[in-house]
């Protein structure tokens, strides 16, 4: 009989050490690399690609069950191409970890900044799991808009799939299973279902890969550093002449002339500002046009809010992406 992981779906095996799913027992229902992720930190990365995602939805697309579309508050507007193009099921949108940013801005505010996300979800909601903010009223949606027992949670890599998977487990069952989450990509392998009582079985997807994160580019230690594990406090700036603000070795944003911008990134990284223009080879420079009111976005490090319209050098570790958006607070 095929055994799953518990923590992260794959079929477990005894005969390949170096590859996924291996246990030196049958018996036991962890994986070496879930074990290590839950007891030491020790993240071994697996490459997955998008292909395996899309098999994914075109399987869910082929049945009527509800799906819970997630999108994580420190990476909006999330491009939702691919799940558009393979997903027609009813879908309730659902905007995790609130907790970095809800004091500064409220939840109405926030759902009409989603709403024209190009998607028509029958609800949205914002929530947190660490903070099990709302959590009772998603149990309370999906019990109204379920057609059937199964309710699938998709979305990209590392939004929080799991951990709100886990919450539900711990909130509304009396199961101490766990499904392994950590702060990399991809630790979700395969489907996992989660019975949460007689009429409801949540089922945990594999994340979407994004391309161009900074995560890609810098070490575990860093990225531990760079991931926000509490409210994100701002860091407001008055730029008076040509300056330069450098978040550690990660990037530098150039400011030729005066300016008000605010910062929303870890705590834990050092921001310093120097009266110069530093030229830097290492980083990759990219020149970017700011309206007025507007967020320069640095994919997985965090957002700038800029008030005044602006021409500004950004540099960056790696291919990290950087994009504008109008301010989201
Ligand atoms: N601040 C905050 N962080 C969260 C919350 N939920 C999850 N996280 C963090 O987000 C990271 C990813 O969580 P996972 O649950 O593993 O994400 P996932 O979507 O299952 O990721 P994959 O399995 O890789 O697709 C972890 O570092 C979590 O601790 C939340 O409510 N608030
Ligand atoms: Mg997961």
């Amino acid at each position: 009989m095929i055994k799953l992981c518990h923590g992260c779906g794959v079929e477990l095996q005894s005969d390949n050490e170096a590859a996924i799913g291996y246990v030196k027992n049958i018996q036991q229902s962890l994986c070496k690399r879930c074990f290590g992720i839950k007891n030491y930190n020790e993240y071994k990365t697996v490459l997955k690609n998008n292909e395996e995602f899309i098999n994914i939805l075109k399987a869910i697309n082929k049945t009527n069950d509800l799906v819970l579309l997630l999108i994580d508050i420190f990476n909006l507007p999330t491009n939702l191409d691919i799940i558009k193009h393979h997903l027609s099921n009813d879908i309730i949108l659902i905007v995790t970890k609130y907790d970095l940013l809800k004091p500064y801005l409220k939840e109405q505010k926030l759902k009409n900044y989603i709403k024209n996300i190009g998607l028509k979800p029958l609800s949205t909601l914002i929530i947190s799991s660490y903070k099990n903010y709302n959590l009772d009223l998603l149990l309370e949606t999906i019990n109204k808009y379920k057609k059937s027992d199964n309710v699938y949670v998709v979305g990209n890599t590392n939004v929080g799939k799991s951990t709100l998977i886990n919450k539900i487990i711990y909130n509304y069952t009396n199961s101490k299973s766990q499904i392994t989450t950590s702060q990399l990509p991809s630790t979700t392998l395969a489907n996992i279902k989660v019975a949460i009582n007689e009429n409801l079985t949540i089922i945990d997807t594999p994340g979407l890969l994004e391309e161009n994160n900074i995560i890609d580019y810098i070490d575990i230690e860093k990225i531990s550093k760079i991931i926000p594990k509490s409210v994100v406090k701002p860091k407001t700036f008055q730029i008076k002449i040509p300056q330069t603000i450098i978040i550690e070795d990660l990037a530098k944003v150039y400011f030729q002339d005066a300016n008000d911008i605010t910062m929303y990134i870890s705590g834990e990284l050092d921001v310093k500002r120097v009266y110069k223009k530093d030229e830097v080879s290492e980083l990759t420079k990219h020149v970017i046009k700011v309206p007025a009111y507007h967020d320069v976005v640095i994919k997985g490090l965090g957002f700038i809010k800029i008030i005044k319209a602006t021409t500004i050098n950004v540099y960056l570790v790696g291919n990290t992406d950087v994009y504008i958006r109008k301010s989201l607070i």
